[in-house]
């Protein structure tokens, strides 16, 4: 299981869900639905483009949850959750979510370092940076990049 937000997919993302796919048989991309939280994109888009740029690895499904990752896994039969460390910033809110993730249900948290050409990469960072009219392109896959221009222009 690789969850998250992903508005928008970026390289990062990518890298570790494709690392992922080399490891197991299949990976479920879990895309977090928040109400608290809208989004640039919507959950449907995100999903779009995650499957997308997904589909070439063969083995990556895309599906959205709410609630609490665990149950998702549960319900999904996934044992392990794959999450990707960028920085010593990452590691006190992962940690305390894989600990939090297997005293509620079992479920393993398995940390891959990222690729360093991402390691300063978000989402979040991609749309400021865009936003401002700032080149993304090297951090995106270009799909995720026309649709970008098109939802700022929109904004
Ligand atoms: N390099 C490597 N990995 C990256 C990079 C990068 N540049 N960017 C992102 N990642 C990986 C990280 O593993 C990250 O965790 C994941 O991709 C998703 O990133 P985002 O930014 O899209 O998503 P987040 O951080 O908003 O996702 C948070 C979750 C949805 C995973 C979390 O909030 C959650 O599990 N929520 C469900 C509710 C729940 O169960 N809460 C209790 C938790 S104990």
């Amino acid at each position: 299981m690789c969850p998250g937000s992903f508005d928008p997919v970026t390289n990062g993302h990518l890298d570790i869900v494709g690392r992922a796919s080399r490891l197991f048989d299949e990976v479920i991309i879990g895309v977090l639905i928040n109400q608290s939280k809208t989004g640039l994109f919507t959950i449907d888009e995100r999903i779009e483009m995650l499957r997308e740029v997904t589909a070439a690895y063969g083995n990556v499904r895309v599906e959205s949850f709410r609630g609490l990752l665990v149950d998702f896994c549960r319900a999904q039969q996934a044992a392990v959750v794959v999450k990707g460390l960028r920085a010593v910033s990452d590691f006190d809110y992962e940690l305390q979510m894989a600990q939090m993730n297997i005293g509620l249900a079992g479920v393993e948290t398995l940390f891959m370092p990222t690729n360093p050409l991402y390691s300063f990469l978000s989402s979040s960072l991609v749309k400021e940076v865009a936003k401002w009219g700032g080149d993304v392109s090297a951090h995106i896959p270009d799909a995720v990049g026309e649709r970008l221009a098109k939802r700022l222009r929109q904004t």
